[in-house]
């Protein structure tokens, strides 16, 4: 059966271009089907580089413009990997010309804005999804599994971090490229937009959902020079977010990130702790699944550490042989393959833009009671 192409079009070329452009290219040697994604063009600003991104990713051309995305014919698929303030804008013209959208987390820079592009999409019915990728971390998708079971039994609690530590220098101006996500005008909001909303939607597909919420955030570095205007500017973004939540299935949870904890550079991790049985997991050990089983006899129980390498493993049969582990960029060729398989299916899975949004309304209740020093419902 030959293939049928699905022409894509790529906006911006940072740290995600690179990611989802290494999907894109990665899906049809390792999850082939009949879907074959055809990298057509890539839009950025700056001319040159956004030339040099497509030769050396493989795009047939590059633009200057997102819109000649949208109106080129030979492009089925828009997928936005620019600044969050452009995600919006991007992901309604890109619906109402009949695209597929792949959109960058967090969705909108707010709910309200979000909820403006889940009405673009649903009303034109095109296909969408968020790139959320730690749902694709096949430990996490065996956690899914693990719960949906009810190895775990009735869950009293849900932990969550994420800890950076690369804006504690005061000297790190905020805005521009690469910094974009210091400048609150662009984000939208700092670690609870950027990395709590990874946690929240991972805690949100494996425990359901939240009903509310209390937080505090802290900006601990309060002016910064911008990188565009030169200016000393006040700086908007949260550098720290922490906030309790009682989930409706009864259980209570901690979350918290940080940009601010030294030695950290991505450490996410998740703990579960249910009647019967806990699981544990962290990013930097991601192939691990930590459990523990209180069924187990006595003498033998103990947390025990899964390497998640097996063929009967999720996702695992595609890749190496057992024991051969994968990284961080296999959950986007994950998350990508599961999208063309839906396409093929007709049931494209989540995150949808509708999940998405699910996630920038809690982020939206954390900072919300940030400020007010109150819980919030969700
Ligand atoms: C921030 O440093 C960042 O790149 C996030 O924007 C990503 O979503 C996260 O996965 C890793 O950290």
């Amino acid at each position: 059966m030959s293939a049928k192409q699905l022409g894509i079009g790529l906006v911006g070329y940072g740290f995600m271009g690179r990611t989802h452009s290494n999907a894109f290219r990665r899906v049809p040697n390792f999850f082939p089907g009949v879907y074959e994604p055809v990298l057509i063009a890539v839009a950025a600003r700056n001319e040159a580089r956004a030339r040099d991104f497509a030769a050396q990713w493989g795009y047939q051309r590059a633009e200057t413009d997102w819109r000649k995305l949208i109106s080129a014919p030979d492009i089925d698929l828009i997928d936005i990997a620019s600044p969050n303030d452009t995600h919006a804008e991007i992901a309604i013209a890109a619906a109402e010309a009949g695209k597929m959208v792949l959109c960058e987390k967090p969705l909108g820079r707010t709910a309200a804005e979000a909820s403006t592009m889940v009405d673009a999409v649903e009303k034109a019915g095109v296909p969408n999804m968020v790139w959320y990728n730690y749902r694709r971390v096949p430990a996490v998708v065996l956690a899914k599994q693990l719960i949906d079971e009810g190895r775990l039994g009735r869950i009293f609690h849900y932990r969550a971090k994420f800890l950076q530590d690369w804006t504690i220098s005061k000297d790190l101006p905020q805005g521009g490229e690469g910094l974009w996500r210091l400048d609150v005008s662009i984000s939208g909001s700092g670690v609870t937009g950027d990395l709590l909303a990874h946690c929240i939607d991972t805690a949100l597909w494996l425990n359901g959902p939240i009903d509310e919420v209390t937080a505090m955030t802290e900006t601990f570095v309060k002016e910064r020079k911008h990188s565009l205007t030169g200016q000393i500017q006040q700086v908007g973004i949260d550098d720290a977010s922490a906030f309790l939540a009682r989930f409706a299935n009864g259980s209570l949870a901690t979350f918290e990130a940080t940009r601010y904890a030294r030695g950290h550079k991505a450490l996410y991790t998740l703990e579960i702790n249910g009647e019967s049985a806990s699981l544990f997991w962290d990013l930097h050990d991601l192939h691990r699944l930590q459990m523990f089983d209180h069924r187990d006899e006595g003498r033998l129980r103990g947390w025990r550490s899964i390497h998640i390498t097996d063929s009967d493993h999720p996702y695992m049969k595609h890749w190496w042989v057992p024991g051969l582990q994968i990284g961080y960029e296999h959950t986007f060729v994950h998350q990508f393959a599961d999208f063309l398989e839906g396409l093929e299916s007709g049931s494209v899975p989540g995150p949808s833009f509708r999940d998405g949004l699910a996630t920038d309304r809690i982020t939206d209740a954390v900072l919300a009671s940030a400020k007010s020093k109150t819980w919030q419902s969700c």
